[in-house]
């Protein structure tokens, strides 16, 4: 039997974030031996706010560099960039078609970074439009992402049972994979806000690539509260967040964390996440900065994840395009 698929995308908007690493990243390279996994970087959705390109360029290669650094084998999975394959585009084409303003407009995403434009151009209202193509081109099953885009995966079940039942079964009904903790990183500086690779506050997040001193610095910086007692609850939110990383980083519980640390101050729980978060991503900074300077050995990559995803995507969108009345072409 075929092996079920997973699919799953990073936006070069910015340098990662441990929100990112956590929430999707680190959960990648186990998928693999179990599924054919397809990991993108998606550089369109990353335009739907502005980029300066050479930092897209940039954003973009760090990020294929993570995703080998953090575990992801090309030869079992497809990594690819998403403006290579021209079929994403094709297929949101489509699929904007049977998606209603309405259901775009409520998206909580849309409404956040709208909100943070001067302008609000139509890609930002339509992004969750071509992530439903990037996911239901290669008939995906499982889409490994924080919880901050559950309400997108939702929508792509939406269109692809709207499209089946208008046309004819066509797509797979994909389901997310959201991991059990941390799969919403909060801002050091906010705790009620997500953690954001585009927040202007760069005390707010800690990035994949911080140095040691710098990490340190920000969680004993993190806004904590006047408690002054370690528990794991709702009330205390910049606490939850931190006792959530260290889990993360150290598999283990919170019930644990608070055990461990009752009866001692914040700065020593916030010292013992610091040194968790470090020693977490040590390996995985080592592995970046070793692929990073291969430029030769990415585009190889790149390319190959580029030709592979296309001979998939275009089996899809054949049978969209011929669905839909379309005439077909043979070049
Ligand atoms: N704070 C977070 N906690 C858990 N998971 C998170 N993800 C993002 N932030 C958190 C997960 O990371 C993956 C890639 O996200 P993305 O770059 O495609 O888009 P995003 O969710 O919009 O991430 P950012 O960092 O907030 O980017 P900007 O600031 O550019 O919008 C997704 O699986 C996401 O769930």
């Amino acid at each position: 039997m075929d092996k079920k698929i997973v699919y799953s995308g990073i936006q070069p908007s910015g340098s990662l974030t441990i929100g990112n690493y956590i929430g999707a990243l680190s959960n990648f390279s186990e998928l693999q031996e179990e599924y054919q996994c397809l990991y993108c970087v998606v550089d369109m959705h990353a335009i739907t706010v502005q980029q300066d390109p050479a930092q897209l360029r940039k954003n973009t290669l760090d990020i294929l560099a993570l995703y080998l650094a953090c575990g992801l084998d090309p030869e079992k999975s497809i990594i690819y960039i998403q403006s290579h394959v021209p079929q994403h585009t094709q297929l949101s084409w489509v699929l904007n078609t049977i998606t209603s303003i309405g259901q775009l407009n409520r998206m909580t995403q849309f409404k956040d970074k709208a909100e943070k434009q001067k302008e609000i151009y139509a890609g930002l209202l339509n992004y969750p439009v071509l992530m439903a193509a990037d996911i239901l081109l290669y008939q995906t099953s499982l889409v490994p992402v924080g919880e901050d885009q559950r309400q997108h995966i939702e929508l792509t079940r939406d269109i692809a049972e709207r499209f089946n039942s208008r046309y004819s079964p066509t797509f797979e009904i994909p389901e997310i994979m959201a991991p059990k903790v941390g799969a919403r990183v909060m801002s050091l500086q906010n705790p009620k806000a997500k953690m954001s690779k585009s927040d202007p506050d760069e005390n707010g997040y800690i990035l994949i690539l911080d140095d040691p001193d710098t990490i340190r610095r920000k969680i004993k910086r993190s806004v904590t509260d006047s408690e002054g007692v370690i528990a794991y609850r709702d009330e205390q939110p910049g606490l939850k967040n931190l006792i959530e990383m260290y889990c993360a980083f150290k598999k283990t519980t919170p019930e644990e964390v608070v055990e461990e640390f009752k009866d001692q101050g914040y700065g020593a729980l916030k010292e013992a996440v610091a040194e968790a978060v470090v020693e977490g991503l040590a390996p995985v900074q080592e592995r970046f900065r070793e692929i990073r300077g291969d430029k030769e050995g990415l585009e190889k990559i790149y390319q190959d994840g580029a030709l592979r995803a296309q001979k998939m995507a275009n089996k899809t969108l054949r049978k969209v395009y011929k669905k839909i009345g379309f005439i077909p072409f043979s070049s």
